[in-house]
């Protein structure tokens, strides 16, 4: 890959964000298929997300001279935590990171429902942009959440220590299940009990097979962002040897295309309002799904010929 323009690729992620369920439908029927690195950190507001993404890039920078890491930071809770927007906690040290390394912050001025469906579109853009992994920072809630955990191939659940929340949550069965667990903030107290809550916890993992690990880190040990990233290195060779690739793809496309149907249902049931006669409602969602059929067949008929 050459030079990378940034502002395109940022103008391109803006626009992919905010895409209507036209444009991204054509979008997902057209996204070629990508070999990018899709890793999710996740977690409540305030856990250090952003601090762990951003020593987590620089380490994976220096640890492969030609990677290249698109970073997304999708919704962030700032406004809870007072936490710093993501370029903050990434330091750019040079030439060689601002052509290796690209950071987007997406908050939720894009509409929310819009970011959720949009995500593969977002993540196929950096891959089209010639970057090699995807990192995402994600509050894991509501449909961001699922749209994560669908698309991308290593969730990382990164864990507050100080508030004890990891063993309230897995007593009451709500803990969220990850490929990796990160105990962040270990030089805080309580980071020992979290840890021990996780190993002795239940329930079936993420990816039947992988035996999720228990990790610590803290911003200011480098050893423990390293040990991070070696495992997502591992849980990456393990699927490349244990998952299908290609049902793994199939079953994306399938998922964003289901997502993007809803919201169409959705919008055109707001827009008509619930007083709507029924039959009114199926009538224009007839209308709807009909043009999307058109622009999915025309396409399928430029794709053969053109
Ligand atoms: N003690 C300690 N504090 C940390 C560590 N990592 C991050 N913090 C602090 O935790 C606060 C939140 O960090 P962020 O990285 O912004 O957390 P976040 O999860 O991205 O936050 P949101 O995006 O707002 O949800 C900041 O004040 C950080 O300085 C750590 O390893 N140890
Ligand atoms: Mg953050």
């Amino acid at each position: 890959m050459g030079e990378l323009n940034r502002r395109a690729l940022g103008r391109a992620l803006s626009r992919a964000a905010d895409a209507g369920v036209a444009e991204a439908l054509h979008t997902v029927i057209h996204a070629p298929e990508d070999p990018i690195r899709r890793i999710a950190l996740t977690g409540a507001p305030g856990s250090g997300k952003s601090t762990l993404a951003g020593a987590l890039a620089r380490e994976r920078l220096a640890a492969e001279a030609t990677r290249r890491i698109g970073v997304l930071a999708i919704d962030p809770t700032s406004r809870y935590s007072g936490g710093a927007v993501l370029g903050d906690r990434i330091r750019m040290d040079g030439d060689d990171d601002q052509s290796r390394l690209f950071i987007r912050s997406l908050a939720s001025r894009h509409t929310a429902e819009g970011l959720a469906d949009n995500l593969g579109a977002l993540i196929a853009l950096l891959a089209a942009y010639g970057f090699d992994e995807a990192l995402i920072e994600t509050v894991g809630v509501g449909q961001i959440d699922c749209a994560v955990r669908e698309l991308v191939d290593t969730v990382v659940l990164v864990i507050n220590p100080e508030s004890g929340d990891v063993v309230q949550a897995m007593k009451a069965g709500v803990m969220e299940t990850a490929d990796l667990y990160v105990v962040n903030k270990a030089d805080l107290p309580g980071a020992d009990r979290a840890v021990a809550a996780l190993n002795g916890r239940g329930g079936a993992p993420r990816t039947p097979g992988w035996e999720p690990p228990v990790l610590t880190a803290s911003m200011d040990d480098a050893a423990s962002v390293r040990r991070l990233s070696e495992a997502l290195d591992a849980h990456q060779a393990w699927r490349s040897e244990a998952v299908d690739q290609h049902e793994t793809r199939r079953r994306r496309r399938a998922y964003m295309l289901l997502a993007l149907l809803q919201r169409q249902v959705q919008r055109r049931a707001e827009t008509l309002g619930p007083t709507t006669d029924p039959a009114a409602l199926l009538e224009s969602l007839a209308a709807d799904f009909r043009s999307f059929a058109d622009l999915v067949r025309d396409q399928g008929e430029t794709r053969d010929h053109g």
